[in-house]
């Protein structure tokens, strides 16, 4: 039953153990649970779950480490999980988590998405700065560029590189796109970014959106 691999998934994820959480995503896969759903309803409530409890002082750095490693294994085979896109190519992104920022897990789900849905992506990694973001995206001729911020410190890179676009006279060419877990859109209004997902599957719709619009 899937509730109970949901159940299994998040489990794992409190108890930070890799090879449990592996076992899992392959036993969620084999069972033909859709990679996303696995994804979002059995691994994602388990690593919120850790992320209040660190909040709340219940667990520390090493609990949330592990839990973290969990994850990204659980992430890792998901993720491998999910078909690239076939035909003509939706558009092109590039993205990346921003600079003093090492939180990747949404973002790379975010990435497996795009591909399954026809989307060229460059994946920047973490801790990328504005000045890169430019650059790659430059080189990369994208359509847009996206960015995860999951600290309220590190949010701020968002802001800075719509006014580096903006000074540069670069913003008509790329579209922005915002998310991680603090993001909202009122802060994507805000700082005069073109869009806001809240997941993955928004991710994409949104990012269709934005190349209608063009
Ligand atoms: C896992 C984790 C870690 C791992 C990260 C491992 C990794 N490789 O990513 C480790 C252990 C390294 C870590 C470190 C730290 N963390 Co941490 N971490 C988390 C935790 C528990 C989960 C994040 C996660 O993976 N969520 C699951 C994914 C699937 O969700 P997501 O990231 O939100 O992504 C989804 C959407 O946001 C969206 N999305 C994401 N990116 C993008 C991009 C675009 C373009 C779009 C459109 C959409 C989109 O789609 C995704 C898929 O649905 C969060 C708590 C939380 N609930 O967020 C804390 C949390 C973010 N961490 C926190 C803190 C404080 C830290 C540390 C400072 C701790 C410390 N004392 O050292 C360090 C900072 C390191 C650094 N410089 O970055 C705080 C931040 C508080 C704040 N106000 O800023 C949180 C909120 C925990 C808490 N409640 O206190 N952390």
């Amino acid at each position: 039953m899937s509730s109970e691999i949901f159940e299994n998934a998040a489990d794992a994820i409190l108890k930070g153990d890799p090879a449990i959480a592996t076992e899992v995503a392959r036993k969620g896969l084999g069972e033909g649970i859709d990679p996303l759903t696995l994804i979002s309803e059995g691994f994602v409530p388990g690593i919120n779950k850790v992320g209040d409890m660190f909040e709340s002082g219940k667990l520390f750095l090493p609990e949330l480490v592990k839990a973290a490693n969990a994850m990204q294994s659980a992430t890792d085979i998901i993720n491998a999980a999910i078909p690239e896109g076939e035909g003509q190519a939706q558009g092109r992104i590039i993205i990346g988590t921003v600079e003093g920022d090492v939180h990747d897990i949404g973002k790379t789900i975010v990435v497996s998405l795009m591909k399954a849905n026809g989307f060229e992506v460059r994946d920047l990694g973490r801790d990328v700065s504005t000045d890169r973001f430019i650059e790659e995206a430059d080189k990369f001729n994208a359509d847009i560029i996206g960015t995860s911020a999951l600290l309220t410190t590190t949010m701020e890179a968002q802001r800075r590189l719509e006014y580096q676009l903006k000074e540069t006279g670069l913003k008509k060419r790329f579209k922005t796109m915002v998310g991680g877990a603090p993001i909202t859109q009122r802060w994507a209004r805000r700082i005069g970014a073109d869009a806001f997902a809240e997941n993955a599957s928004e991710a994409v719709k949104k990012a269709r959106a934005l190349l209608e619009a063009v």
